[in-house]
């Protein structure tokens, strides 16, 4: 039996770093974005589907056959009110509408450090800071996430789906500022928590941190380790080409302080 996994917002940064590092014998991607996707490569195991998530039909068609779905689609960055509650949180209760109807078994959810971005950083203790911290979000974006989570946590009580919430800390190519060498989710090490959130075999709920194994790590690792995460890589070996900067003294750095509703 081949595995369907649905990715939304795979056309975008993590999507798209995804789509080589999850592959598999016997797997089959499904892409969903709003923007284009490159189609499949000759052999390449992919589906792409053009839809907007916050459609109900669209999200019912692309959840059959599905066996997981890694909901990244969505405003990734501050916006305002209207929209950030259309996209991240409408959006993301038609995906799990679409989930549970069509019995998807486990969903993925990408939250963000941001959901707790007011949390201060030396309130991490060695460990560092639990994963299931209660919110304090640095934005509307952050309420979002928040909101995800607790999404997230109505749908797994109440019907039984496996869903695992990843408050991702920073997902790119290389760490590009002092916050991110603490933060830092290397795109290797993302692809092997989301492959141990799906294979995992029975997860429940979860709140994790989506981080590499960072020298400066602020944000505990124990909650994915659980889950069979083994992260490899450490933002340390950037720390020279780093821009020097200030640290601030909120895990949110920079979301803290930048203008509410305002696009950024
Ligand atoms: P991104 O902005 O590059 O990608 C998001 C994708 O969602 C885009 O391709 C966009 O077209 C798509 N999208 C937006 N609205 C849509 C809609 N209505 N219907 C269908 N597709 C839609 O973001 P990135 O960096 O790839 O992040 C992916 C997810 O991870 C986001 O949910 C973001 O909030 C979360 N995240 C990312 C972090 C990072 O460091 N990259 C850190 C923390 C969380
Ligand atoms: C996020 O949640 C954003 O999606 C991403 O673009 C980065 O800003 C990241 O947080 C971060 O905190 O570095």
């Amino acid at each position: 039996m081949r595995q369907r996994i649905l990715i939304t917002g795979a056309a975008g940064i993590i999507g798209t770093m995804m789509r080589s590092r999850l592959r598999r014998e016997g797997r089959v991607l499904r892409l969903l974005d709003r923007a284009p996707l490159p189609p499949a490569e000759p052999g390449e195991a992919v589906e792409t589907i053009t839809a907007d998530l916050t459609d109900p039909a669209a999200m019912a068609e692309a959840c059959e056959g599905v066996d997981a779905v890694l909901h990244l689609g969505g405003h990734s960055r501050e916006n305002s009110w209207t929209q950030t509650l259309a996209v991240n949180v409408d959006g993301t209760h038609t995906v799990l509408e679409a989930i549970r109807q069509a019995g998807v078994g486990r969903v993925i959810l990408a939250s963000s450090n941001h959901a707790a971005g007011f949390r201060p950083v030396d309130a991490a203790g060695p460990g560092g800071l639990p994963a299931d911290s209660p919110a304090r979000p640095d934005t509307y974006y952050g309420v979002s996430k928040a909101a995800i989570e607790a999404l997230g946590s109505l749908y797994h009580s109440r019907f039984g789906i496996d869903v695992i919430c990843i408050r991702i800390g920073s997902c790119f190519e290389r760490p590009s500022d002092v916050r991110g060498l603490s933060l830092w989710l290397s795109p290797d090490d993302a692809a092997l928590l989301f492959e141990a959130c799906l294979s995992h075999p029975s997860p429940g709920y979860r709140v994790i941190w989506g981080v590499s194994a960072n020298t400066r790590r602020l944000c505990s690792l124990a909650e994915a380790e659980d889950l069979g995460y083994q992260p490899q890589d450490d933002a340390e070996k950037f720390a020279a080409e780093v821009e020097a900067g200030v640290p601030s003294p909120h895990l949110g750095g920079p979301f803290t302080t930048a203008p509410l509703g305002e696009p950024n």
